[in-house]
């Protein structure tokens, strides 16, 4: 349908008030601020609202407030709000900070404690008129109070009796992205940077403005824009003015411009011959280029810093410490009130692996608790919740409890590195609840991870919390339309980590779908599912994620951590599987917690069964508190979770009708393509295990695929079969290409079952360095074709690459002649894996 057509159908099923059936068209670029028509009955509740606004005091942000005001009014309620200059006798909506209010009307909200970010809504007399107040200490609080406001309009939630204080529970609420300088991003998945390209600052910052407006709604005030492993040229004088061209776009929203600097820049981009912390004339560099900087950017807000990690040179070069390094940086930065985050992510990735003491999780703890009370004050270390690198489940990192007198963050990552990439649903909200609310037992009182990194604990002055995101040019921001609650569910968090999941799925459901009961409750049920279904098939009972972790972090990789320095091992060999962290007999790595959590992990009783591998090496046969062996575990959760991610798409399909089109169409096929490597990954993990463990599935599930039929085994024009590495990945450890000079493949067998209608799934593998065409026949009829044409991370046939293609409700005969032909394309060709039958409906 024309877009302008559906939307004035739209408006005329809007004025029947049959506005929860009418969907709009969307791209997913308004995220969560979409301010869609309320129906009629709901926005009756709202009928009182004042008809006019008014803006106590002046400035970027508080004009921002103000047009944002009028704009979700006008897109919610259809109402323009008029923007007077003074008061009349009639109700208004009053912005500004208190400060502006109190020269007016001395007493207003004397019991108001509100400091920082925070704010107050009030609906409360002011001059004698009921008015409904949003106001702050700062500009941005105001902001944030607008914000705040018309979300609980899109939520339907009521406003008419209104005092509300909120109060964020850390000063530091940042988002790092991983963008380059050449427009690329490190492990983004959502298409080039918003910020740069071409080696340059966008001339076009459109993008990067609505960004900031997006931070700002959910409450982040800091953004770091350029990837950590950072280009030097960052800081060259020419660059500069083109960094002040984003501060200029991200200000009006109260976020604080950042970037990731290298300390070797002194020397790299400085001339001198030396990058040495303890140079005088290495201070000398980095005082001048923040005064540069400054006179640019006054509210510039620091600095992140990545040094002695991954290949990048750091104070280790010349015997220094983190602490050298990130002081001879802050120092220069501290006249202007700006701050270092210095990244604790510091490890050496040539580990020796057949040293079984050695272990990377000890890394940040070693590294930088010896360090603690050594750091300026303007200088936050930033850690990873983790000890090893995000994976799908790992314990909370030591460090947090190992430094009483430094700043601290805690960094998380929305960009789903390890979680699916935004091709699998994987909310993460639940996964940074459990960290954010795990007690480390640093002192008399409970001191959970948000206390610690709000510098509650350790009563530190700044403090708080950073994501990694990686939003891109998509124009959904994240590739996934249900990733964005991640983003979202971040921010919340952030602001309050209190809030419970489900309250924040649900929130996220009501601005981004609407708030149809159906739709609340089905979208926000699959997200606060899904990361236990990733898990499920992909890092069982804590062995971390078993992606090709020398590759993509996408597909099954399961023997690609082992036997190389990178430290991210499992140790499966033939016997047990899990790595020996403990005191008494592994690295020792428990011990880096306090006494009370070292204990429970240091036993094999008390540890969780969902992070036993993580901390203990134990025989396949070891019995799980659940009852089942591990092996069992790998097989059955790996079922389970393959199963459930098929369950998804079933549950999307109810949303056909109540949610937009595009949307719907975007989520169902990533949601298909999900339950299809979900397979993929059950296979690959289970046989690998099977294999290396020979001890068989006690469901007689591993080895054995009814109504599976190897390409291999068909009958091949031109198709050749080859082994896939690693073999796990393909079923049997092979598949058939149709390599040059063939330009056409095909595979065939007959049909042995009964007469009736079947699911052709046909596995094959798409890589994106080419657009194979594939057709199936059944005798002379084409039942379905298409072209390989996704994006996924692969050169190859293998884990990151394989991919199903359901065909429903195909009428089969005994003896019909089943034909799969590929035309190969590049260096892609058409390679399959196999065929699955299954009688319909599945
Ligand atoms: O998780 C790893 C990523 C790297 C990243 C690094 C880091 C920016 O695979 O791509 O580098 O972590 O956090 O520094």
């Amino acid at each position: 349908m024309h877009r302008f057509q559906h939307i004035t159908i739209c408006a005329a099923l809007l004025f029947l008030g049959l506005g929860a059936t009418c969907s709009r068209a969307e791209t997913g670029a308004d995220a969560w601020l979409r301010y869609a028509p309320l129906d009629k009955s709901a926005a009756q509740k709202y009928s009182a609202l004042p008809a006019s606004v008014v803006m106590f005091g002046d400035s970027p942000v508080l004009d921002s407030a103000k047009a944002e005001m009028i704009r979700g009014i006008q897109g919610m309620l259809a109402r323009t709000l008029r923007e007077d200059k003074n008061l009349s006798r009639k109700p208004v909506i009053i912005l500004g900070t208190l400060s502006a209010l109190r020269a007016d009307s001395p007493k207003l909200f004397e019991q108001a404690d509100l400091h920082d970010d925070g704010f107050l809504l009030a609906t409360e007399k002011f001059h004698g008129v009921d008015c409904l107040i949003v106001t702050a200490t700062t500009d941005r609080g105001v902001l944030y109070g607008v914000f705040a406001l018309l979300s609980k309009i899109a939520r339907e939630e009521s406003v008419s009796a209104l005092h509300e204080t909120q109060q964020p529970s850390a000063p530091i609420r940042w988002v790092d992205d991983w963008d380059n300088l050449d427009g690329r991003i490190e492990r983004g998945y959502a298409g080039p940077s918003i910020f740069f390209e071409n080696s340059n600052v966008r001339a076009d910052l459109t993008r990067a403005g609505e960004y900031a407006r997006l931070l700002a709604s959910i409450g982040i005030n800091g953004c770091a824009i350029n990837n950590v492993n950072a280009n030097p040229r960052v800081l060259e004088d020419s660059f500069l003015p083109q960094l002040a061209r984003v501060a200029d776009v991200f200000r009006p929203w109260g976020v604080r411009l950042s970037i990731s600097v290298d300390v070797s820049s002194p020397k790299v981009i400085g001339g001198l011959d030396t990058f040495d912390p303890a140079d005088p004339r290495v201070a000398e560099w980095w005082k001048k280029k923040f005064d540069e900087l400054y006179a640019l950017i006054p509210d510039f807000a620091g600095v992140v810093v990545k040094a002695d990690s991954e290949g990048r040179l750091g104070p280790a070069t010349y015997g220094r410490t983190p602490a050298d390094a990130a002081n001879v940086i802050a120092r220069a930065l501290a006249p202007h009130r700006g701050i270092v985050f210095y990244r604790a992510f510091v490890y050496n990735h040539h580990l020796d692996w057949t040293n079984p003491k050695n272990d990377r999780a000890r890394a940040a703890y070693d590294n930088f608790h010896p360090l603690d009370g050594k750091f300026d004050d303007n200088v936050i270390i930033q850690i990873k919740h983790g000890p090893i690198d995000f994976q799908v489940r790992e314990p909370v990192s030591p460090l947090f409890s190992g430094l009483e007198k430094t700043n601290e963050a805690i960094e998380l990552q929305v960009t789903q590195e390890y979680t699916g990439q935004q091709r699998h649903l994987c909310f993460l909200a639940p996964m940074w609840k459990e960290v954010l609310d795990f007690d480390m037992h640093a002192g008399e009182q409970p001191s959970p991870v948000k206390d610690i990194v709000a510098g509650k604990t350790f009563h530190c002055a700044m403090g708080g919390l950073v994501a990694v995101v990686n939003v891109g040019m998509d124009a959904n921001w994240l590739g996934h339309p249900l990733a964005m609650a991640n983003l979202y569910g971040y921010g919340r968090l952030a602001w309050n980590p209190n809030l419970d999941s489900q309250t924040i799925a649900e929130e996220w459901t009501r601005l981004s779908f609407g708030n149809d009961p159906t739709v609340v409750q089905t979208i926000s049920g699959m997200l606060l599912a899904s990361w236990p279904i990733y898990e499920s098939y992909t890092g069982p009972l804590g062995a971390g994620t078993l992606t090709d972790i020398v590759g993509a972090h996408f597909g099954p990789g399961v023997e690609s951590s082992e036997r190389n320095g990178w430290g991210q091992w499992h140790r499966a060999d033939h016997d047990g599987v899990g790595m020996d962290r403990t005191a008494a007999t592994g690295t020792g790595y428990v011990d880096q917690y306090r006494a009370p959590v070292a204990k429970m992990y240091e036993s094999l009783s008390t540890t969780p069964d969902e992070l036993l591998l993580f901390f203990h090496h134990v025989p396949y046969t070891y019995v799980l508190h659940s009852g089942k062996t591990v092996i069992q575990q790998i097989y059955d959760s790996h079922y389970a979770g393959a199963e459930q991610a098929a369950n998804l798409v079933q549950q999307w399909r109810m949303m056909k009708g109540r949610v937009d089109e595009e949307r719907y169409a975007e989520v169902l096929k990533r949601l298909e393509f999900q339950a299809g490597h979900a397979i993929v990954w059950r296979d690959a993990v289970c046989n690998w295990f099977f294999q290396i463990s020979g001890i068989p599935d006690k469901l007689g599930r591993v080895g054995h695929y009814p109504g599976r039929i190897e390409a291999e085994a068909m009958q091949l024009q031109g198709y050749v079969p080859f082994e896939v590495v690693p073999r796990e990945t393909a079923s049997g450890g092979k598949a058939v290409e149709c390599a040059p000079p063939m330009q056409k493949c095909s595979a065939s067998f007959h049909f042995d079952g009964a007469a009736g209608k079947y699911e052709v799934d046909v596995e094959y593998f798409d890589q994106n360095n080419g657009k194979s065409k594939f057709r199936v026949l059944v005798g002379d009829k084409v039942v379905d074709e298409w072209i390989a044409d996704d994006h996924l991370p692969a050169t190859k046939p293998g884990g990151d690459s394989s991919t199903r293609r359901q065909i429903p409700g195909v009428a089969l005969r005994p003896g019909d002649n089943i034909r799969v032909e590929g035309i190969p394309d590049g260096e892609e060709h058409a390679a399959l894996d196999y065929i699955e039958l299954y009688p319909s409906p599945k």
